[in-house]
């Protein structure tokens, strides 16, 4: 109580020194000061005594739910694709697909799976297919499509929409040298930009709204919770998928020859959720049976 009444003698030493300073002339109007407030004028009297007649209050964090004035370009990140690899499946989506952000904001999109795929902004122009044909006296009549395989990004990756702009391919281990693990992107004016994944098509696609910067939106941090939330929500389906899986694999049937035809799913996909298994991942056949 002691320490207490020594602090507001502080601060009241602090005001009648500096009456110009609105913090400190609003604390003196309280006639209690709150136990939240003690922490405060410790601050204050503290920066009187030793002479700094500067007090700059900052943003308690960047990460808050700030408005307009005064906030700083934050970097919000897109998690491109999931994977649980104990079950084999594959998420084949951006997490958050939707994204709010404000202008002059950079999203981030980061590599979170094997799985290939990339951040395509078509800009009105058709989707390039992932694969093209190769020129003549190549080994492989088919190539990838060098329009989507290597980054086409903006000059300081600052984009307002206009021009067409992809990541080049993520993955699969973001390590080998035309790999890309994360792909940047500086929105600068307000708008939607759709984008898609030219791997998958439109199956999994992404937008970006971006608005003006009095509009309240989710902090980063919040946008990153909710987008590993519905990861999650997903891979949750798996042993249901699994299970729809299993059920579709159409039954033997026998042949005229006495032989008989078993059948094999190569992977399954309910929704966004890509299945990695063969259905059934184990089967017993006799010489002369047929597997298709
Ligand atoms: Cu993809």
């Amino acid at each position: 109580m002691l320490l207490l009444k020594s602090f507001r003698g502080m601060v009241r030493w602090g005001a009648a020194r500096c009456p110009g300073w609105p913090g400190i002339a609003s604390q003196q109007r309280r006639p209690i000061v709150k136990p939240s407030l003690v922490q405060g004028s410790l601050v204050v009297s503290l920066a009187a005594l030793t002479g700094m007649f500067v007090w700059l209050v900052g943003p308690t964090s960047a990460d808050d739910n700030d408005q307009g004035r005064g906030r700083r370009p934050q970097t919000y990140t897109v998690l491109v694709g999931a994977e649980d690899t104990d079950v084999g499946a594959t998420v084949v989506g951006f997490f958050p697909e939707n994204l709010r952000i404000h202008v002059g904001d950079t999203v981030h999109w980061q590599r979170n799976t094997h799985e290939i795929h990339t951040v395509t902004f078509l800009a009105g122009t058709p989707l390039p297919p992932f694969n093209v044909p190769a020129p003549p006296g190549l080994p492989s009549p088919q190539m990838h499509n060098p329009l989507i395989t290597f980054p086409v990004a903006p000059a300081g990756g600052q984009y307002d929409g206009t021009t067409f702009a992809t990541s080049g391919i993520f993955g699969p281990d973001g390590e080998a040298q035309f790999e890309v693990d994360s792909f940047d992107l500086t929105f600068t004016r307000p708008g939607t930009y759709n984008y898609v994944c030219a791997v998958h098509g439109t199956v999994m696609s992404g937008q970006i709204i971006v608005v003006d910067r009095h509009q309240r939106i989710p902090s980063p941090g919040q946008v990153n919770q909710e987008a590993r939330r519905a990861i999650a929500e997903v891979l949750d389906a798996a042993p249901d998928a699994i299970g729809l899986a299993e059920a579709e694999v159409p039954p033997p049937t026998q042949n005229a020859d006495g032989t008989t035809t078993y059948h094999v799913l190569v992977g399954y996909a309910v929704g966004q959720l890509y299945l990695d298994h063969f259905f059934p991942e184990e089967l017993t056949v006799q010489p002369g049976d047929t597997v298709e």
